[in-house]
Parts: structure tokens; sequence; C-alpha cells
């Protein structure tokens, strides 16, 4: 159980930033482990989906230099003036946030970059980004993003296999599509400068991610919490070399509920910094989110109703961040 204590006032347009007192939650002990060498492994993580919508994966072939050069090149980023860091700000959604979070009056103590996957797509804020720092952030970025673009694409073919739906790519198509609405956040939960700041605060609100699949690294301080079937909340213990995977909103849609997009939040320990980076794989915005038709043949059968990534997407950066966003999309 989490306990609400005095807010804090941080500056004029922003009241308060819930702070928490230390309370004990439950240990991780059950959170599913996967090994993607395994040869179970697309059975572990097919029931690791539908208990928990989350776990972590190891063996999962990304350079462990890579992680630590990226977490590296974002600490520098956030290390600039805040002028400019403000250069690439305020996020449209994508650019440099801070305190904010999306448009609807969510504030977390918590700065960031919004990054779209599709360079393409890439605005003046996000070139802001990288105006300030040397070529190498920009680079580990890219690679970064090609890397856990694979090991998403990995997963998500385990997970058609798992479940026994052909094409095995019929997931994994829609993150590899050229002109997937991926997107990549850096995260920094700041320490507190003042002595009486220095007190847990709530880093990212509870929120289910919209997209199909999330892949998360952090450095090596703790904060992540998941909440159980239950309504139970268990602190994920901090790995920076492993993976954690959640399953989005337009995943639970395709296995029509069979999987359950995990709700989870960030308490943020202000003594020590924590640094997280996560790669969302979503489809292009014309996609049609249903229930995949070789699961759930049956029309009648489906829990939503169709829409697209587009219209899901509009509909999301309208609600807040702890809103239950499928509520409109469900079938009476
Ligand atoms: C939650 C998951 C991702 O971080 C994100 C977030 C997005 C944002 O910060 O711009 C949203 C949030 C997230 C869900 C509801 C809307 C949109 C803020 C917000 C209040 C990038 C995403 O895709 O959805």
């Amino acid at each position: 159980m989490v306990v609400l204590s005095q807010p804090v006032a941080l500056d004029n347009h922003i009241s308060v930033i819930p702070t928490y007192k230390p309370v004990p939650v439950l240990t991780s002990h059950s959170i599913p482990v996967v090994d993607l060498t395994h040869p179970e492994a697309k059975t572990l993580i097919v029931k690791a989906c539908e208990e928990f919508g989350f776990f972590k994966v190891v063996n999962h072939g990304v350079c462990p230099d890579l992680m630590t050069r990226l977490e590296q090149e974002a600490v520098g980023f956030f290390a600039l003036p805040q002028s400019l860091k403000n250069q690439a700000g305020p996020p449209e959604p994508y650019g440099y946030g801070s305190k904010r979070i999306g448009p609807n009056g969510d504030v977390g103590w918590i700065e960031y970059i919004l990054l779209n996957a599709n360079p393409q797509l890439s605005s003046a804020k996000t070139s802001a980004v990288f105006s300030q720092s040397p070529l190498i952030f920009r680079e580990a970025v890219e690679e970064y993003m090609k890397e856990v673009k694979e090991v998403s694409c990995k997963v998500l073919e385990m997970i058609t296999e798992g479940l026994g739906i052909e094409p095995r790519d019929s997931l994994s198509k829609m993150v590899r599509d050229e002109k997937s609405d991926s997107c990549l956040r850096l995260n920094h939960y700041p320490t507190a400068e003042e002595e009486a700041e220095k007190m847990v605060k709530l880093g990212f609100g509870e929120h289910t991610d919209p997209q199909i699949i999330s892949v998360l690294r952090s450095n090596n301080t703790s904060g992540l919490q998941i909440c159980m079937k239950d309504g139970s909340w268990v602190a994920v213990p901090p790995d920076h070399s492993s993976f954690f995977i959640n399953v989005g909103d337009a995943l639970q849609v395709m296995t029509n509920g069979r999987f359950k997009s995990v709700k989870h939040k960030v308490l943020a320990d202000t003594r020590k910094s924590r640094v997280s980076m996560i790669y969302f794989g979503g489809p292009t915005l014309s996609q049609k989110i249903t229930p995949l038709p070789s699961l759930v043949p049956k029309q009648e059968d489906w829990l939503y109703k169709e829409f697209t990534w587009s219209q899901y997407k509009s509909s999301a950066y309208k609600s807040k961040l702890g809103d239950y966003r499928l509520g409109l999309f469900e079938r009476q």
C-alpha cells in the first residue's frame, strides 16, 4: 500500500507532485524471467503475458556496451543547463519535457526526452535534442532503437508461435513496418537538491502503455512497480543488463483480452537518480487494431470494436495518464 503525504510545490505552474512515504511492497520473487535462448521460451512468454502482462528477458543479444553508451549520453543531455534543454521542449508529444506528462495535467518527478523511432518524422524539437549534444548521442539512439526493435520482434514472434498463430510475423510485421509509429523514451528521475525534498515522489503515475509492446531498460536504481491481477503492487528490482517487457493496450485487444496490458508506475527515490529507456513498439497509424482473426475467428466473440491505431492514439492524448483507455473501445 502506498501512503500519500505532503504535496510539494515546485513552481508557479505545477502545484503538486505527490510525495510518498516509503512503504513495504511485495517482493518480486514471482516476476517471470525468460531466457530468450531457452527452447521453452515461447511457452513461458505466453504464460507470463497471460498472468502478468510483464516479464524480464535475459540472453537478449543486445550488447551491454550499447546500453551503457546510450545511458551515458542521456545522462549527459540531462546534465545540460535547463535553458538549453528547454530549447528542445515542450514536448508535442516529441521533444524534451520536464515534470509535465502528456497534455492533460499529469505531473511527475521526472524529466524526459520522447523521440519518434521513424527518423523521417523527426521534428524541430527532436532535432533540438541533438543540437546540444555530440553526434554520438544520435548514433547511440539510432543503434539502440534498431537493436531493441529486433528484441521486440523476436518476442512478438515467440508470442505468435506460442499461441499457434500463423504466420509467425502477424504481430512483428506491424513493428517492423518502416512507417510503424514506435517511439523511444529516455527518462531521468532526478535527485532532489534540498534536503527537505529528499523523499520518495511519484515519478510516473500509474498507467498502461498504449502500444503493442514496451521494452524497458533502466540503470540500477529501483522505482518501477507493477500491478498484479489482485490489485497489489510489486516492486521490480532493477537489473541494468536485462530488459523488462510490458504487454501494451493494442496487444491486449489483438489477443482479445487474453493478455493483459500491465498497469505500472515509477516511484522516484530522490536520493538516487534513476535513468530508464523504453522502446514502445507500435503499429502504423492506419493499422486496424482488432483481435487476431486466427486467434478469434468469429467476430461475435470479439470483446472490442474495430479501431485504427491513429484513432486510439488521438483518444489516448485526450485522456489522463491513469484512465482506462480501452473502455471506450469495448463492445457492449
Ligand atoms: C504512456 C506510455 C508512453 O510513455 C507514452 C506516454 C504519452 C506521453 O507521455 O506523451 C501519454 C501516455 C503514454 C498515455 C496517455 C497520454 C499519452 C501521456 C498521456 C497522458 C509516450 C505513450 O505512448 O502513452
